[in-house]
Order: C-alpha cells, then structure tokens, then sequence
C-alpha cells in the first residue's frame, strides 16, 4: 500500500507532485492600463502565484486538473492586482471557481466583448462558462486565494487578450472597485 501524498488542507494545495507558477510584475508588461507607472514599480514584487496539480499531461482528454491561485493585495495606479485572464484554446471548455480568502472580483468576458463580474468571497462558487475570458482582480486587504478545476484539455489562449485585453477594467474608484469600459 503506498502513502498518499496529495492534500487540499486549510486552502492550500500540497504533496510532491503539486507544482508552483509564480507571476511578478515584470511578466505582466501591457496587461494594467498605466504600463508607465508599471515599469517604474518594483519588478520582483510578486503578484500571484498558483499552486497546481496535473494528474494527466496537458491535452489529455477527460483529465482533470487542480488548482489555487493566491493574488497579493495591491495596485498599479487605480487598477488592482489582478491574473493575466485568457480565454481557453479549445473554446468549448469550461471551469469551476471558488473563493478561499480574501475578496475579489471574476471579471467574465464573452466573445462578443460583452464584460460582467461576480464577487469572489470564501465560499462563493463560480461557473465560467465555454468560450467566456476569466480574470481575477484582489479589491481587498489581504491576499485572495481561490480554487479552480479545469479540464486537461482546455489550454491557454493569452494571445487574444495580450492583443485586445478586456473591454472593460476595474479600478479603485474613490475606494469602490469599479467596472471601467475600456472601448
Ligand atoms: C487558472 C489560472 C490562474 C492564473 O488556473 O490559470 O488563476 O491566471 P492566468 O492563467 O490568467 O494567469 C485557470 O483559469 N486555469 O484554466
Ligand atoms: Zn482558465
């Protein structure tokens, strides 16, 4: 009988086989909207890292994998910390949300560029739906940590966004995070 060795504890992801991205805010060129004042912040602040499980190879059909991305409280300008967000390659894959810590938002985009949020709290569960772009944005004090599962097919489409970004951006307005349309 063998050990096992692969545990979702207390919101955090662990076991030999969990594998770890972390993002700084020198990987994030063009993706706030005040690149300048970016350029000019510290590059080696972190700005979210994810813990994750691949239990099949990428592409695999019918796998599954696991993850939990933690994002730093912050901001560049108005705009708070916030992931890169993509669409998936296969367009028809869809993903499962939830929040652990912290608050946030789930910025949702359609093809169609039409932008809605949902807020992201512990407990709080969210569907995205197929061929929907999905971002997280950290609007609190703390750090916001939330889980995902996704199929092992499902890719990564950054491209789309690293051209066109989200119609729509939120920012700390007067201490309200705020949907601001970008088009
Ligand atoms: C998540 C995201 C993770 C980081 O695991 O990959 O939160 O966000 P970016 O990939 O946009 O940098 C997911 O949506 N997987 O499909
Ligand atoms: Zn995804």
């Amino acid at each position: 009988m063998s050990t096992h060795d692969l545990f979702f504890m207390n919101g955090r992801l662990e076991g030999a086989a969990v594998k770890r991205k972390t993002t700084y805010l020198k990987d994030l060129s063009g993706v706030f909207k005040d690149e300048n004042l970016r350029v000019k912040m510290s590059q080696e602040l972190v700005i979210y890292d994810v813990d994750f499980y691949q239990p099949v190879e990428p592409g695999t059909q019918g796998g599954l994998f696991f993850g939990v991305t933690r994002i730093q409280p912050g901001q560049v300008g108005e705009e708070y910390f916030m992931t890169r967000g993509h669409f998936h390659a296969i367009v028809d894959r869809g993903e499962f949300y939830w929040g652990i810590n912290g608050t946030g938002m789930l910025i949702l985009m359609d093809r169609n560029r039409k932008v809605r949020s949902e807020e992201m709290k512990p407990g709080s569960l969210h569907y995205i739906p197929a061929d929907t772009a999905h971002r997280v944005a950290n609007t609190g004090n703390d750090v916001l940590s939330f889980g995902a599962c996704w199929p092992a097919d499902a890719g990564y489409d950054y491209e789309e966004i690293k051209i066109h970004g989200f119609a729509a951006r939120l920012m700390n307005k007067n201490g309200v995070p705020q949907l601001i349309n970008q088009e």
